[in-house]
Protein backbone atom coordinates (compact mmCIF):
# COMPACT_ATOMS: atom_id res chain seq x y z
CA UNK A 1 0.00 0.00 0.00
CA UNK A 2 0.96 3.77 -0.73
CA UNK A 3 2.20 5.98 2.03
CA UNK A 4 -0.82 8.28 1.25
CA UNK A 5 -4.05 7.27 -0.05
CA UNK A 6 -6.27 10.32 -1.30
CA UNK A 7 -10.21 9.72 -2.02
CA UNK A 8 -10.75 11.80 -5.33
CA UNK A 9 -12.24 12.12 -8.23
CA UNK A 10 -10.71 13.49 -12.15
CA UNK A 11 -13.25 16.28 -12.36
CA UNK A 12 -12.77 17.50 -9.30
CA UNK A 13 -10.68 20.34 -9.26
CA UNK A 14 -10.90 20.83 -5.28
CA UNK A 15 -9.32 17.11 -5.41
CA UNK A 16 -7.06 18.25 -8.11
CA UNK A 17 -5.35 20.77 -5.32
CA UNK A 18 -4.31 18.03 -3.28
CA UNK A 19 -3.44 15.45 -5.92
CA UNK A 20 -0.78 18.22 -7.26
CA UNK A 21 0.73 19.04 -4.25
CA UNK A 22 1.28 15.00 -3.57
CA UNK A 23 2.82 14.73 -6.73
CA UNK A 24 5.12 17.95 -6.67
CA UNK A 25 6.42 16.99 -3.53
CA UNK A 26 7.04 13.64 -4.76
CA UNK A 27 4.96 11.42 -2.29
CA UNK A 28 3.87 7.46 -2.25
CA UNK A 29 0.30 8.15 -3.04
CA UNK A 30 -2.31 6.03 -4.71
CA UNK A 31 -5.93 7.35 -5.41
CA UNK A 32 -9.41 6.39 -4.15
CA UNK A 33 -12.06 6.28 -6.65
CA UNK A 34 -15.03 8.43 -5.41
CA UNK A 35 -17.79 7.38 -8.10
CA UNK A 36 -19.78 11.45 -7.38
CA UNK A 37 -21.06 11.99 -10.45
CA UNK A 38 -23.58 8.20 -10.92
CA UNK A 39 -23.31 6.39 -7.44
CA UNK A 40 -23.86 10.12 -5.69
CA UNK A 41 -21.40 7.79 -3.69
CA UNK A 42 -20.57 11.28 -1.08
CA UNK A 43 -24.00 11.64 -0.41
CA UNK A 44 -23.78 7.65 1.09
CA UNK A 45 -24.39 7.20 4.68
CA UNK A 46 -21.67 5.00 4.08
CA UNK A 47 -19.35 7.78 2.83
CA UNK A 48 -20.25 10.29 5.43
CA UNK A 49 -20.34 7.73 8.14
CA UNK A 50 -16.82 6.14 7.27
CA UNK A 51 -14.90 8.75 5.17
CA UNK A 52 -15.92 12.59 6.19
CA UNK A 53 -18.85 13.27 7.24
CA UNK A 54 -18.77 17.03 5.34
CA UNK A 55 -19.68 14.50 2.25
CA UNK A 56 -16.73 15.89 0.10
CA UNK A 57 -13.49 15.01 -2.05
CA UNK A 58 -10.38 15.15 -1.52
CA UNK A 59 -9.82 13.43 1.94
CA UNK A 60 -6.18 12.48 2.60
CA UNK A 61 -5.12 9.15 4.22
CA UNK A 62 -1.96 8.55 6.10
CA UNK A 63 -1.45 6.73 7.92
CA UNK A 64 -4.25 6.51 10.92
CA UNK A 65 -4.65 10.33 9.92
CA UNK A 66 -7.92 11.29 7.42
CA UNK A 67 -7.90 14.69 6.79
CA UNK A 68 -10.25 17.01 4.46
CA UNK A 69 -10.40 20.31 3.61
CA UNK A 70 -7.95 20.90 0.71
CA UNK A 71 -6.27 23.81 3.01
CA UNK A 72 -6.15 22.17 5.50
CA UNK A 73 -4.18 18.92 3.54
CA UNK A 74 -1.74 21.29 1.93
CA UNK A 75 -1.10 22.26 5.10
CA UNK A 76 -0.38 19.42 6.48
CA UNK A 77 1.57 18.20 3.60
CA UNK A 78 3.73 21.54 3.70
CA UNK A 79 4.43 20.97 7.27
CA UNK A 80 5.35 17.37 6.52
CA UNK A 81 7.36 17.47 4.01
CA UNK A 82 8.62 20.76 4.10
CA UNK A 83 8.07 21.56 0.43
CA UNK A 84 5.82 25.04 -0.54
CA UNK A 85 6.07 25.85 2.92
CA UNK A 86 5.09 29.66 3.70
CA UNK A 87 8.59 31.12 5.21
CA UNK A 88 7.39 32.29 8.62
CA UNK A 89 4.68 33.40 10.45
CA UNK A 90 3.52 37.08 7.91
CA UNK A 91 3.81 34.36 4.67
CA UNK A 92 2.04 31.73 6.79
CA UNK A 93 -0.88 33.44 7.89
CA UNK A 94 -1.01 35.33 3.36
CA UNK A 95 -0.89 32.01 2.37
CA UNK A 96 -4.33 31.35 4.73
CA UNK A 97 -5.69 34.65 3.33
CA UNK A 98 -5.14 33.61 -0.22
CA UNK A 99 -6.45 30.17 0.59
CA UNK A 100 -9.51 31.05 2.05
CA UNK A 101 -10.30 33.49 -0.96
CA UNK A 102 -9.90 31.05 -3.27
CA UNK A 103 -12.08 28.38 -1.54
CA UNK A 104 -14.85 31.13 -1.14
CA UNK A 105 -14.37 33.23 -4.44
CA UNK A 106 -12.19 32.03 -6.76
CA UNK A 107 -12.50 28.20 -7.22
CA UNK A 108 -15.19 28.38 -4.91
CA UNK A 109 -17.82 29.85 -7.41
CA UNK A 110 -15.91 28.39 -10.61
CA UNK A 111 -16.46 24.75 -9.37
CA UNK A 112 -20.21 25.14 -8.99
CA UNK A 113 -20.64 27.34 -12.46
CA UNK A 114 -18.24 24.39 -14.35
CA UNK A 115 -21.02 21.97 -12.89
CA UNK A 116 -24.24 23.36 -13.89
CA UNK A 117 -23.01 24.27 -16.99
CA UNK A 118 -20.74 21.42 -17.96
CA UNK A 119 -22.20 18.39 -15.85
CA UNK A 120 -25.59 19.16 -14.39
CA UNK A 121 -28.59 17.93 -16.35
CA UNK A 122 -30.65 19.76 -17.18
CA UNK A 123 -28.04 22.69 -16.81
CA UNK A 124 -27.96 25.16 -14.33
CA UNK A 125 -30.73 28.49 -14.78
CA UNK A 126 -28.94 30.79 -16.29
CA UNK A 127 -29.89 33.60 -14.36
CA UNK A 128 -27.83 31.53 -11.42
CA UNK A 129 -25.04 30.84 -14.05
CA UNK A 130 -24.97 34.85 -14.51
CA UNK A 131 -24.75 35.63 -11.10
CA UNK A 132 -21.98 33.14 -10.33
CA UNK A 133 -20.07 34.40 -14.00
CA UNK A 134 -20.22 38.19 -12.67
CA UNK A 135 -18.46 36.67 -8.93
CA UNK A 136 -15.94 34.77 -11.11
CA UNK A 137 -15.24 37.33 -13.44
CA UNK A 138 -14.72 40.07 -10.42
CA UNK A 139 -12.27 37.44 -8.79
CA UNK A 140 -9.98 36.42 -11.42
CA UNK A 141 -9.86 40.01 -12.38
CA UNK A 142 -7.90 40.33 -8.33
CA UNK A 143 -5.99 37.13 -9.01
CA UNK A 144 -4.80 38.45 -12.28
CA UNK A 145 -3.48 41.76 -10.42
CA UNK A 146 -2.08 39.96 -7.94
CA UNK A 147 0.11 37.98 -10.21
CA UNK A 148 1.51 41.12 -12.01
CA UNK A 149 3.77 41.68 -9.07
CA UNK A 150 5.64 38.24 -8.71
CA UNK A 151 5.71 35.51 -10.47
CA UNK A 152 4.15 33.37 -7.63
CA UNK A 153 1.19 34.42 -5.25
CA UNK A 154 3.67 35.23 -2.29
CA UNK A 155 6.86 35.88 -4.69
CA UNK A 156 9.38 34.18 -5.87
CA UNK A 157 8.93 31.05 -5.24
CA UNK A 158 5.60 28.94 -5.15
CA UNK A 159 3.67 27.63 -1.84
CA UNK A 160 0.64 26.21 -1.50
CA UNK A 161 -1.21 29.02 -1.87
CA UNK A 162 -0.26 28.95 -5.80
CA UNK A 163 -1.40 25.29 -5.71
CA UNK A 164 -4.54 25.64 -4.04
CA UNK A 165 -5.62 28.45 -6.72
CA UNK A 166 -4.68 25.81 -9.50
CA UNK A 167 -7.78 23.62 -8.58
CA UNK A 168 -10.03 24.13 -11.39
CA UNK A 169 -7.86 26.18 -13.84
CA UNK A 170 -5.84 23.49 -15.73
CA UNK A 171 -9.50 22.38 -17.33
CA UNK A 172 -10.59 22.89 -20.55
CA UNK A 173 -11.78 26.20 -21.81
CA UNK A 174 -14.85 24.41 -23.18
CA UNK A 175 -16.12 23.34 -20.00
CA UNK A 176 -16.61 26.49 -18.90
CA UNK A 177 -17.52 28.40 -21.98
CA UNK A 178 -14.45 30.84 -21.39
CA UNK A 179 -10.62 30.91 -21.45
CA UNK A 180 -9.57 32.03 -18.34
CA UNK A 181 -5.77 32.26 -19.61
CA UNK A 182 -6.79 33.38 -22.84
CA UNK A 183 -8.48 36.61 -21.05
CA UNK A 184 -6.01 36.75 -18.36
CA UNK A 185 -2.25 37.20 -19.15
CA UNK A 186 -0.70 37.20 -15.84
CA UNK A 187 -2.64 33.68 -14.57
CA UNK A 188 -1.97 32.40 -17.91
CA UNK A 189 2.06 33.32 -17.14
CA UNK A 190 1.94 31.99 -13.76
CA UNK A 191 -0.16 28.56 -14.64
CA UNK A 192 2.81 27.79 -17.43
CA UNK A 193 5.21 28.45 -14.60
CA UNK A 194 3.38 25.93 -12.30
CA UNK A 195 3.09 23.52 -15.46
CA UNK A 196 6.79 23.75 -15.51
CA UNK A 197 7.29 22.09 -12.20
CA UNK A 198 8.76 18.69 -11.67
CA UNK A 199 5.83 16.26 -11.16
CA UNK A 200 3.21 18.49 -12.63
CA UNK A 201 0.58 16.63 -14.12
CA UNK A 202 -3.28 17.32 -15.70
CA UNK A 203 -6.05 16.31 -13.57
CA UNK A 204 -7.38 14.20 -15.92
CA UNK A 205 -3.94 12.26 -15.83
CA UNK A 206 -3.28 12.66 -12.25
CA UNK A 207 -6.70 11.23 -10.51
CA UNK A 208 -8.71 8.60 -11.99
CA UNK A 209 -12.75 8.38 -13.54
CA UNK A 210 -12.10 10.32 -16.99
CA UNK A 211 -13.54 10.48 -19.16
CA UNK A 212 -17.01 9.69 -17.37
CA UNK A 213 -18.88 7.10 -18.93
CA UNK A 214 -21.33 8.40 -21.12
N1 LIG B 1 -13.58 23.55 0.40
C1 LIG B 1 -13.56 22.14 0.07
C2 LIG B 1 -14.49 21.87 -1.11
C3 LIG B 1 -14.66 20.39 -1.38
C4 LIG B 1 -15.79 20.11 -2.37
O1 LIG B 1 -16.74 20.89 -2.52
N2 LIG B 1 -15.71 18.96 -3.04
C5 LIG B 1 -16.76 18.54 -3.95
C6 LIG B 1 -16.17 17.91 -5.20
S1 LIG B 1 -15.38 19.06 -6.25
C7 LIG B 1 -17.59 17.46 -3.31
O2 LIG B 1 -17.05 16.51 -2.81
N3 LIG B 1 -18.91 17.59 -3.36
C8 LIG B 1 -19.75 16.52 -2.91
C9 LIG B 1 -21.18 16.83 -2.87
O3 LIG B 1 -21.54 18.00 -3.03
O4 LIG B 1 -21.97 15.90 -2.69
C10 LIG B 1 -12.11 21.73 -0.24
O5 LIG B 1 -11.37 22.57 -0.74
O6 LIG B 1 -11.73 20.59 0.07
Amino acid sequence: MAEYQLYCFAQSGNAYRAALMLNLVGADWEPIYVDFFKGGETRTPKYRTEVNEMGEVPVLVHGAKKLSQSGVILTYLCEHTGQFKPDGEAARLEALRWIIFDNQKVNGFLGPFRFLKNFARPAGDPAVLAFLKGRIDSSLAILDKRLSKAPFMLGDRPTIADISLCAYLYYPAEEFGFDIAAEHKNIAAWLNRIKALPGWAHPYKLMPGYPLPQ
